[in-house]
């Protein structure tokens, strides 16, 4: 790491800490008012009040186009639906555009994305389920798009391979005005992803060309409340290094917006790491355990009763659990580093219905 990154570094940390030692936590108070106390008892912040993390300031989510809340529960089923010589054939349209993205306040990455928002649509189907995704490129470069899953090589959105005929590699860059059709039955059932394909690739998934593919299986899952989160990092100043880490985008977004659980419910949770740079990323839960199932492609969990995962990029699973008691929880990256630049938040869990909303 430079000189450089460990400044750039120290300033974001350096401002989050000084950020929440003049708010105290205050700011988060008024929404988790039962959590337990953060702040003094006279109502300001102390000089350890640094020990919350957070960020200073509000990110526009207006602007962004997106809320982070709202990326937790978003499940795209088709844009179009209909059935097909017996089978259901799910459509969707995935654009590529170029945009500016609020990734921590007054924060902006000048991201790539799919259909404006960082992860793209989470596009959701079942086992065997035909799924045509209509590719526009309206960016300012090639891309692609490569579904993790099983097909045929045309449809697996990588570059095209000089000499090498189009079935066997399919079209390769989608040239910025083109558009192409992928074509699949989604198999198999889990908690994939899929992300762009072009060359350099590392920098075309970094800037935020990448989403969720949940295929369910035939028979379905236990009823849970579900969601989705894809951990993810931003590298601000293009050195090949994150100044920035969070999950779906916006730092420290669920400590602002807390997440609603009620005591005793099956949460389902599809748990991606696109995050670039690093080698690995992690989850962990605080005060209680979960079942893991890897890649989500089995029925029975592949890990019992842990309460930390690590994922390197691409890898991704289902993590079930369901809080006994009330209280606010953390989750986070357990690399600290990754934590204190953004990549926490909370469970707010009541005896309350909370009616799905997170
Ligand atoms: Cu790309």
């Amino acid at each position: 790491m430079s000189i450089a990154n460990v400044k750039r570094r120290q300033f974001i940390v350096g401002a989050i800490s000084t950020a929440l030692a003049a708010l105290g936590g205050s700011r988060l108070l008024p929404r988790i008012d039962a959590a337990p106390p953060r702040q003094s008892p006279n109502g300001h912040g102390d000089s350890h009040s640094g020990g919350v993390f957070g960020a200073m300031g509000e990110v526009d989510h207006e602007r962004n186009g997106f809320h982070p809340s709202e990326l937790l529960v978003d499940f795209n089923y088709g844009d179009q639906v209909y059935q097909e010589d017996g089978r259901t054939v799910r459509e969707y349209n995935l654009i590529a555009v170029d945009k500016e993205v609020e990734i921590a306040p007054g924060l902006f990455f000048p991201a790539w994305t799919y259909n404006g928002r960082i992860p793209g649509p989470t596009i959701r189907c079942t086992e065997g389920d035909l799924l045509r995704i209509h590719f526009v490129n309206a960016g300012s470069h090639p891309h692609t798009i490569h579904f993790h899953g099983i097909h045929a090589a045309v449809m697996d959105g990588i570059p095209a391979m000089p000499g090498m005929p189009f079935d066997m590699v399919g079209p390769g860059m989608i040239q910025p005005g083109d558009s192409f059709t992928y074509e699949f039955v989604a198999e198999p059932f889990g908690c994939h992803l899929y992300h762009c394909h072009a060359i350099p690739l590392k920098r075309h998934i970094h800037k935020g060309l990448y989403g969720a593919f949940i295929v369910d299986p035939p028979e379905g899952r236990p009823e849970a409340t579900e969601l989705v989160m894809v951990m993810n990092g931003f590298d601000t100043n293009f050195d090949d290094e994150n100044e920035v880490y969070a999950v779906n985008t916006v730092a420290f977004a669920y400590n602002n917006d807390v997440i609603p659980l009620k005591v005793g419910e099956r949460v389902r949770l599809y748990l991606i790491n696109l995050t670039e740079f690093d080698l690995i990323n992690s989850f962990h839960l605080h005060a209680e355990f979960f079942d893991y199932y890897d890649h989500g492609t089995t029925l029975t969990p592949t890990q019992r009763r842990v309460d930390t995962i690590m994922q390197c990029q691409g890898q991704r699973g289902i993590l079930e659990f369901n809080y006994q008691k009330p209280g606010m929880y953390m989750f986070h990256a357990h690399q600290s580093e990754f934590a204190e630049l953004g990549w926490m938040g909370m469970f707010h869990v009541t005896e309350e219905e909370h009616h799905g909303d997170a």
